[in-house]
């Protein structure tokens, strides 16, 4: 039985990453930080498969514990302090966890290796927020990078330190670079899943406006169970390497609330949605999308999923919790 450990594995791409390495029949364990965590029990809830081992990417000491503890074959590096604009508020914490959490995870693996004649493959989530400013469109594994916030800073440090290790240690270490991906189990701060909660209560009449900051930034937004198949399948393949996993397909914000409205019924989604500075940030990336050739020809990855379907999904997701949460508040 193949062992991988995830860490970051209560957010949404640890669940679905989670939920395939536990079908394919791989021992799932999850790092989870913090004492008496709450999120702990939640994940033994919903993910009962899944082995919860202790840890924080800020203490060498308890990844090379975690690494000791479980011999994995596999390591996935998706904990973060994954929100952009929450960087610009705690960058010393985001440098800390999202760009050394990687060198720390990176060093506990040369000093626990694994068996020598199966060393442990590593896999660091890098997101597209590094291209930020873009260079070139679309962008693609050659494209440089000009990121634009602390997160996009820290991403990376932990990108080029990862391709070091690699080239220094002749450690098996890939890295994604991944584009933004959804999903209903996303988090509500997050534009998407803020956008189709607030259209599922509004639709209810559970709330009265929608609050955003620009409209105007584009994203290549897939579905997060078609990226994990792409981390999955990084770390199968012969070669270490690095590869871009996107649609290739950008929206802006504004396509997304209407078409998010339009899938609630709703046309006249203007007279609901305020604009906010709190939510504007103070350096934007204004525009992405991807290339994932490099993926599609060697990893043979594909997205399935295209923005109506992953928008219609989540809104009607969203309508579905909040109509069984007004109806538990009843009972
Ligand atoms: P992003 O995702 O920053 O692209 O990073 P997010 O959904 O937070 O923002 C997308 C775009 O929407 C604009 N926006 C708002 N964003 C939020 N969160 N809330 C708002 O009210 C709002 N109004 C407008 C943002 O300014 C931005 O342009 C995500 C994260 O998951 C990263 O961890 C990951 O690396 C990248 O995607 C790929």
């Amino acid at each position: 039985m193949p062992r991988a450990l995830v860490t970051g594995i209560t957010g949404q791409d640890g669940q679905y990453l989670a939920e395939l390495l536990h079908q394919k029949g791989y021992e799932v364990f999850g790092l989870v930080k913090g004492q008496n965590n709450p999120r702990t029990v939640l994940l033994q809830e919903e993910f009962p498969f899944v082995e919860v081992v202790g840890g924080d990417l800020a203490d060498l000491s308890s990844l090379v514990a975690a690494l000791e503890s479980t011999q994995p074959d596999e390591v996935y590096n998706l904990g973060a302090i994954s929100f952009v604009a929450l960087s610009f508020r705690q960058p010393e914490l985001t440098a800390n966890v999202t760009g050394l959490g990687v060198l720390r995870m990176l060093e506990a693996i040369r000093m626990v290796g694994g068996a020598d004649n199966n060393p442990i493959r590593f896999y660091q989530a890098s997101s597209s927020e590094m291209f930020g400013k873009v260079r070139m469109t679309p962008q693609n594994e050659e494209t440089p990078f000009y990121p634009r916030s602390p997160y996009g800073v820290a991403k990376v440090f932990g990108h080029d330190i990862t391709v070091n290790y690699r080239d220094s240690y002749g450690l098996f270490a890939c890295s994604g670079i991944l584009f933004n991906h959804e999903g209903p189990r996303r988090g509500l701060e997050f534009v998407t899943r803020k956008i189709t909660n607030a259209v599922a209560r509004i639709k209810l009449g559970l709330q009265q406006e929608l609050a955003l900051g620009s409209l105007e930034p584009q994203r290549d937004w897939g579905f997060a169970g078609d990226y994990v198949q792409a981390m999955w399948l990084m770390l199968q393949h012969d070669e270490p390497q690095d590869f871009v996993v996107a649609t290739g397909q950008t929206h802006s914000v504004r396509e997304f609330v209407e078409l998010a409205f339009r899938a609630a019924g709703i046309d006249d989604w203007a007279r609901y949605v305020r604009q906010d500075e709190r939510f504007m940030r103070p350096a934007e990336v204004d525009l992405l999308v991807g290339d994932a050739g490099k993926a599609r020809r060697l990893l043979g990855w594909a997205p399935t999923m295209a923005f109506p379907e992953l928008v219609e999904t989540m809104v009607s997701h969203d309508i579905e919790l909040e109509q069984r949460k007004e109806r538990n508040r009843r009972r």
